[in-house]
């Protein structure tokens, strides 16, 4: 590397165009984010060895397409990530690692201990997306423990109904170093950033950055919760125009106040109550804005009432269209496109979907819930309840869900083969609700284990037995399916082709 420093050559490394070549790289990790990492790279003229503790078929498929294009090596298996490598005959001048690999891996101790920098996908995608010719995006980031997919789903189509080109990226599902390689020139990153990306990100300055809520999650990776919330609060670093916090959670103000951004920036509240000044929140099931507008110590501009944006509108749903709404108009975006693309935003099925509605009784499908935290969001949202519930627990704890929620419950219907723990909780909290297993149920008639669409039928035909005027029956299983279904997609079909079945006897004569 001549005879500048290796951390001198790094910094200078702050574009496409920047001088790439030779540079010893380790790309840690052949998932979505390393193949992407390393096709880039290679692109660029680095020196790539790639290193994977799986050696499967799919890895070696992903081997053999970036040798093709020039990878220096790649080394699949257990034996190959017990220590950090040589790159091209010396140690690598830098790695660039995959999220889900812990801060403590030996590789990245190593790595740290010899003083080599690590960066995930996302830094070096904040530095190559400049590049000679083009006009860079601006970033709106959104990170947050629960919501975080909506938002950024709901902040796309906002951007999309504006016109502009934009595109949800990153934790969401599409490495954005491939958003940055396509031929597009996007105008916005709209940036899902999960806890451990931010842990590898150093240099990225957002236009705008939200951190929606914290709570417990990732917990073992990080540490402790307090390394959790600090790698989170990074994504307010050198926020450009609004630093974005919940009014509901104290701790994001903390992190906007404690953040370095860039002068000018403002902190800017998202709320679903009534607004203060600087915050977009919610008056009369309107959602209004109360931070960008000049005149805002005495006036709030309607963006969208919420009944457009669906038929049952959650608070988190509406929280998390005020943050959406927020990051839009901290790019500028105008009240109607953020109506437009709102209320054609599809929140996608098996998430709070409403599958029918009879008898003043609504069925509900949030297959998707499969952890407690999930099934919180959604049992909040109704008021008098017949849960479907349980699957397979992964070992978490029930009570603090069953304490919140067992006044509204009118009874628990258990599906799935796992749920001594979901039961121990029920009858500590809420011993005076009616709790049928009807996976029980279904064994005991015949003696053979009853299929998932069994025993989901029967939980639904069980639920119009129980159901009053005015109750939801909801699917919210606080569990993954696996125990008794393909994935969550088909339990929640599965869940709405039970109650399609009985709405259509209803429609010949049945209740
Ligand atoms: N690996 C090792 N050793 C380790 C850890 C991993 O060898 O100690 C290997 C694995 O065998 C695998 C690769 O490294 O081949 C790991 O890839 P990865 O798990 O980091 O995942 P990617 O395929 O690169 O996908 C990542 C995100 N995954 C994680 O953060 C775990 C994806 O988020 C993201 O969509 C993708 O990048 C594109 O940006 C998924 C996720 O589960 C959806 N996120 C978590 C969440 O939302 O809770 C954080």
């Amino acid at each position: 590397m001549g005879c500048r420093t290796v951390s001198e050559k790094l910094a200078d490394l702050t574009s496409w165009d920047a001088n790439w070549k030779g540079l010893r790289v380790l790309v840690a990790g052949l998932g979505l984010s390393g193949f992407s990492a390393a096709d880039t790279l290679i692109e660029l003229g680095a020196i790539v060895s790639v290193i994977d503790g799986r050696d499967d078929k799919i890895n070696a498929q992903r081997a053999e397409t970036l040798k093709l294009v020039g990878a220096h090596e790649v080394l699949l298996g257990e034996q190959h990530v017990a220590a950090l490598p040589q790159v091209d005959g010396a140690a690598p001048d830098l790695v660039v690692v995959s999220p889900g690999w812990n801060p403590r891996h030996p590789v990245l101790v190593q790595a740290t201990d010899a003083g080599i920098e690590i960066w995930g996908d996302v830094e070096l995608a904040w530095r190559v997306q400049n590049r000679a010719g083009r006009t860079a995006p601006k970033w709106l980031a959104v990170t947050g423990t629960n919501g975080k997919t909506t938002t950024v789903g709901m902040t796309e189509a906002i951007l999309q109904a504006a016109g502009l080109r934009a595109i949800a990226v990153g934790n969401v599902g599409t490495p954005i170093l491939d958003a940055v390689r396509e031929p597009v020139e996007y105008q916005v990153f709209v940036v899902e950033l999960s806890s451990f990306q931010l842990h590898y990100t150093h240099s990225i300055s957002p236009l705008a950055s939200v951190v929606l809520n914290i709570a417990e999650d990732h917990v073992d990776w990080h540490g402790g919760f307090e390394g959790y919330k600090a790698d989170k609060a990074k994504i307010y670093e050198r926020t450009e125009v609004a630093a974005i916090f919940n009014t509901a959670d104290a701790q994001t103000l903390a992190m906007v106040e404690n953040a370095d951004v860039i002068e000018g920036c403002r902190a800017i509240g998202f709320s679903t109550d009534s607004p203060a000044i600087s915050t977009v929140g919610i008056v009369e099931g309107l959602l209004v804005d109360r931070a960008f507008i000049e005149d805002r110590q005495t006036n709030a501009l309607e963006l969208v009432a919420l009944k457009d944006i669906g038929e049952i509108v959650p608070r988190h749903t509406a929280a998390n269209a005020a943050a959406a709404a927020t990051l839009a108009r901290a790019y500028g975006v105008d009240a109607e496109a953020i109506a437009k693309g709102l209320s054609g935003f599809d929140s996608g099925a098996h998430r709070i979907q409403a599958v029918a509605r009879r008898d003043e009784i609504l069925w509900i499908n949030d297959s998707k819930a499969t952890n407690p935290h999930a099934a919180n969001a959604s049992l909040a949202a109704f008021s008098s309840v017949v849960w479907i519930a349980g699957g397979l627990s992964k070992g978490v704890d029930y009570t603090d869900l069953i304490k919140e929620h067992a006044q509204r419950l009118r009874a628990v219907l258990l599906i799935g083969t796992d749920n001594d723990s979901l039961r121990s909780a029920l009858a500590e909290q809420a011993p005076e609700v009616e709790l049928i297993d009807i996976t029980a149920q279904g064994l005991a008639s015949d003696g053979v284990a009853p299929s998932g669409t069994q025993v989901m039928t029967q939980a639904v035909r069980k639920a119009t037995d129980l159901a009053q005027a005015g109750d939801t029956v909801l699917m919210a299983p606080a569990a993954a399916s696996m125990d008794q279904f393909s994935s969550y997609a088909q339990r929640g079909n599965a869940f709405i082709s039970a109650v399609s079945d009985l709405m259509d006897e209803g429609t010949e004569g049945t209740k």
